[in-house]
């Protein structure tokens, strides 16, 4: 088996405090096309004209248009290997964290509890009136509350705050992890990219599983180049081998 598989698991075996940033690819098994991928979900659509709040009050209908698209992906598969195994490592080690940029809601509903949804969740809606989140109705056209308040994705879009307990304890784990893991991420998006170097620069063993070379690679110690839901997976069987 790998070596650099071995050093993963057994950093994973030792580790008191685990974070695990995942990304687009972790889903892709799924079959949820990424974003900047060749089949990316940006590449239909202009990220101007639909993940900002300026592209919602401009036109609605076409930002829920993408949304249902992609909520009727997301309900239409399942979680991937990458999940269910990401969720059994959490069961095993209970210093393991993960922070998600993901919105799919498939980390949740793998299982995994010490779990951060940082840019929200597109299982979710909230009512621009009252405030009230509910579950996102998978329909056609722009879902109203009881209220008679339009709906809207309960996203984090360009140019919004992430959420501060979720943004905080995210940071502070960075700080304190002994290993960190970023899966399925090209490391573009702020301010989720910069926490590889913040738990680099506090002695953390730093590992990316990603098929090829992303932005943030060269602040990685070891390189997975791989498939998340086959790169858990190994890890996972080699971890099963020690009991
Ligand atoms: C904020 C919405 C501040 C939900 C998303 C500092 C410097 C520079 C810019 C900024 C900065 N601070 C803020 C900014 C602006 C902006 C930003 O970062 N812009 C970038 C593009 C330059 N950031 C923000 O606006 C953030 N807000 O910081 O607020 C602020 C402060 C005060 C007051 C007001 C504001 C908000 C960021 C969140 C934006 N919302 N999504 C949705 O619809 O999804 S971001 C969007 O990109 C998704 O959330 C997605 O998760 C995220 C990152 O994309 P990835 O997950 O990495 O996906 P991608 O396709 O790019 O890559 C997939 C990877 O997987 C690839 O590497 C591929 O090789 C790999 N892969 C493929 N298959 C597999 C695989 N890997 C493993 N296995 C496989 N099988
Ligand atoms: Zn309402």
């Amino acid at each position: 088996m790998h070596t650099e598989f071995q050093r993963v698991a057994t950093a994973l075996d030792r580790s008191a405090v685990t974070l695990v940033l995942t990304g687009a690819g972790v889903s892709a098994a799924s079959g949820i096309p990424t974003f900047r991928g060749a089949d990316g979900l940006w590449r239909k659509y202009r990220v101007e004209e639909l993940a900002t709040p300026g592209a919602f009050h401009r036109d609605p209908a076409l930002v829920w248009e993408w949304y249902q698209w992609r909520l009727g992906l997301v309900r239409g598969s399942a979680p991937n290997p990458a999940h269910t195994v990401l969720a059994e490592l959490g069961t095993r080690f209970a210093g393991l964290w993960i922070v998600t940029q993901n919105v799919d809601g498939y980390h949740r509903q793998a299982g995994s509890r010490r779990l951060l949804e940082i840019h929200g969740s597109l299982q979710r809606s909230r009512c621009l009136e009252c405030g009230t989140r509910k579950p996102t109705p998978l329909q056609p056209g722009i879902p109203y509350c009881s209220c008679g308040g339009m709906l809207r994705p309960d996203v984090v879009w360009f140019g919004e705050t992430l959420p501060v307990a979720a943004l905080q304890q995210s940071l502070e784990l960075a700080q304190n992890c002994d290993l960190f893991i970023t899966a399925g991420t090209s490391g573009l998006v702020e301010p989720a990219a910069s926490f590889m170097s913040i738990a680099a620069a506090n002695g953390a063993l730093t590992v990316e599983i990603n098929p090829i070379p992303t932005a943030v690679s060269n602040q990685a110690t070891v390189l997975l180049r791989g498939e998340a839901d086959q790169v858990f997976p190994a890890i996972w069987s080699i971890l099963e081998d020690k009991i």
